[in-house]
C-alpha cells in the first residue's frame, strides 16, 4: 500500500460557523430526554439511521467524569515516572520501544487491559496516530473505573437504540480509552470496514475547537454506495488502503465539538476521522464498539 502522501487524498470541506451549528443541531439530543421520552428516543434512532451519526448531550455525570479524569491522570503519571506498582498484573504495557503484545485481535481479546502507545510506522506511511495512547479494556484497570466507565457508556440503552435504528441486535465488542496529546499525524477520512459496526464516543475532556482534535464525520456517507464505489475504485487503481475515503472533494464534513460527558454515536461504515491536534492539545475519549 502507498501512503496517502504519495497519492494526495481529496478531503471534504469542513463546515464552519452557522452551517456547522445547523448541521450539528439536527443530530443533537439531550441525553435526559431520550431516557424519559419514547418520542425523543425514536427521533434519535431515526436520525442515526439517516445521518449515520448523532450526539447525545450530557450522557456522563459530573461525578463519574471527574473520577475517571482523576484516576487516568494519576495512572498516566505513574506510567510516565516508570514506577507502576503491580502493573504487569493488571495490564499489558506496549511502550514505544518495548511491545508486550502485537496486533489488533490480540489487544481486543486480551485477558487484561492493554496500554498501547501508537508510534510512527516503520515504512513512514502517514496516519499513524503517533503519540496517542490507546487503552483497551480501561474498565479493567480498577473497580472504580469499571463502575464509572460503565455508568458513562449506558450500554443497555444504546443497544436498544441501535436495535431500533439498525434493526439488528448488536453486542459490545470492545471498550477503549483514547488519550491524545498533540497527535498531529491522524489518519485521514476512512471507514472501519464495510460490515455493520457502530461506536459510541464519550468525551472525557471538552473539545471546543479544531486544535483539540474533534471527531469528524461526513453525514449520510454510511449510505452513499456510489461514493463508496468511486473511492474503492480509485484506491484500487492507486494502491491505497481499501478503507480510506480518498475521494471526498465534493463532500462536506462536520467536526463535532462537545463537552465532557457528551456521547457521539456513529455508524463506522461512514467516512470519519479524528482531526489533527495542536502540539499542546489534549483529548480523552471513551470508546465502545458494537457489532453483531
Ligand atoms: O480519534 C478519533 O476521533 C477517531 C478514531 C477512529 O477513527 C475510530 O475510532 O474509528
Ligand atoms: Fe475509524
Amino acid at each position: 500500500m502507498l501512503s496517502s502522501t504519495t497519492i494526495a487524498s481529496k478531503q471534504p470541506i469542513l463546515l464552519r460557523g452557522e452551517a456547522l451549528a445547523k448541521a450539528v443541531a439536527s443530530i443533537s439530543f439531550p441525553f435526559a430526554e431520550i431516557v424519559q421520552s419514547r418520542r425523543s428516543f425514536l427521533a434519535a434512532a431515526w436520525a442515526l439511521r439517516r445521518h449515520g451519526i448523532i450526539c447525545l448531550r450530557g450522557a456522563g455525570s459530573n461525578q463519574d467524569l471527574a473520577s475517571i479524569q482523576d484516576e487516568i491522570h494519576n495512572f498516566l503519571e505513574k506510567i510516565q515516572s516508570n514506577n507502576p506498582p503491580n502493573l504487569q498484573e493488571i495490564a499489558y504495557l506496549n511502550l514505544p520501544n518495548h511491545r508486550a503484545i502485537k496486533g489488533y485481535h490480540n489487544f481486543r481479546d486480551a485477558d487484561r487491559a492493554v496500554i498501547n502507545y501508537r508510534v510512527k510506522r516503520p515504512d513512514g506511511r502517514t496516519g499513524s496516530d503517533a503519540g496517542m495512547i490507546d487503552i483497551f479494556h480501561p474498565e479493567r484497570l480498577s473497580s472504580n473505573l469499571d463502575r464509572r466507565i460503565k455508568n458513562c457508556l449506558h450500554e443497555q440503552l444504546i443497544q436498544r437504540l441501535l436495535l431500533v435504528s439498525s434493526l439488528n441486535r448488536l453486542q459490545v465488542k470492545c471498550r477503549n480509552l483514547y488519550l491524545n496529546q498533540g497527535v498531529q499525524d491522524t489518519r485521514g477520512f476512512h471507514c472501519d470496514g464495510r460490515s455493520l459496526k457502530f461506536k459510541s464516543f464519550v468525551y472525557i475532556s471538552d473539545v471546543n475547537k479544531l486544535d483539540d482534535g474533534p471527531y469528524c464525520y461526513v453525514k449520510g456517507s454510511h449510505r452513499r454506495r456510489r461514493l463508496w464505489r468511486n473511492n474503492s475504485t480509485f484506491n484500487k487503481e492507486n494502491q491505497l488502503d481499501p478503507f480510506e475515503f480518498s475521494q471526498l472533494q465534493a463532500s462536506k464534513a462536520i467536526s463535532v465539538f462537545a463537552k465532557a460527558g457528551d456521547m457521539v454515536i456513529s455508524s463506522q461504515k461512514g467516512a470519519h476521522c479524528g482531526h489533527p491536534q495542536h502540539p499542546e492539545a489534549k483529548r480523552a475519549v471513551l470508546v465502545n464498539m458494537y457489532q453483531r
